[in-house]
């Protein structure tokens, strides 16, 4: 009685160690970054056309994680969003509007209902180099083909008031997206 019911456990038991090793081997094969889920934006001024770096989008579980890595901006927080236009010239006025692909015709920032290319402020130290992170937690990396990436001179309080578009003022510094997954 005592060995036919261990060898009835122990047969039973195969086919899940294999189903086991299986699902491991999968998991380890995955590739974890399709080409989609990243892209690299030059960014530069838009007064000179010179370069002041790059920002790094990824996608992540939470929405777009955004990592500059820039020099030459003034101390403090810059407004930052995705334009809609692949352009940055005539000082970034090609660009066009904040990416508003429901038409709600409203600025409220990352976390409101209106323009989907609200993005959280960029913030630069006193050196002038942003390299902090933001998250866009309803932007996914996709939705930037086509457009561009805007800093603005000056800050963002997420809203048309008192001021249209968060009050960032003029547009200093600009990247066009480019073709994502290839
Ligand atoms: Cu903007
Ligand atoms: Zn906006």
């Amino acid at each position: 009685m005592t060995i036919q019911r261990r060898t009835t456990t122990r047969t039973s038991c195969r086919p899940v160690l294999g189903v086991l090793v299986l699902g491991l081997g999968l998991v380890g094969c995955e590739d974890p970054t399709s080409p989609s889920d990243s892209v690299v934006v030059d960014i530069s001024e838009t007064a000179s056309g010179a370069s002041i770096g790059s920002i790094r989008v990824e996608q992540t579980a939470n929405g777009a994680r955004f990592t500059p890595n820039l020099t030459g901006l003034t101390p403090g927080e810059h407004g930052f969003h995705v334009h809609v236009n692949p352009s940055c010239g005539m000082a970034g006025q090609d660009a066009g509007g904040h990416y508003d692909p429901q038409n709600t015709g409203r600025h409220e920032g990352p976390n409101g209902n209106g323009h989907l290319g609200d993005l959280p402020t960029l913030s630069v130290n006193s050196s002038g180099a942003a390299t902090t992170p933001v998250v866009a937690p309803r932007v996914q990396v996709t939705d930037l083909e086509g457009g561009s990436l805007m800093i603005h001179a000056g800050g963002d309080n997420y809203s048309d008031t008192p001021a249209p578009l968060g009050g960032g003022g003029a547009r200093v510094a600009c990247g066009v997206v480019p073709t994502i997954g290839t």
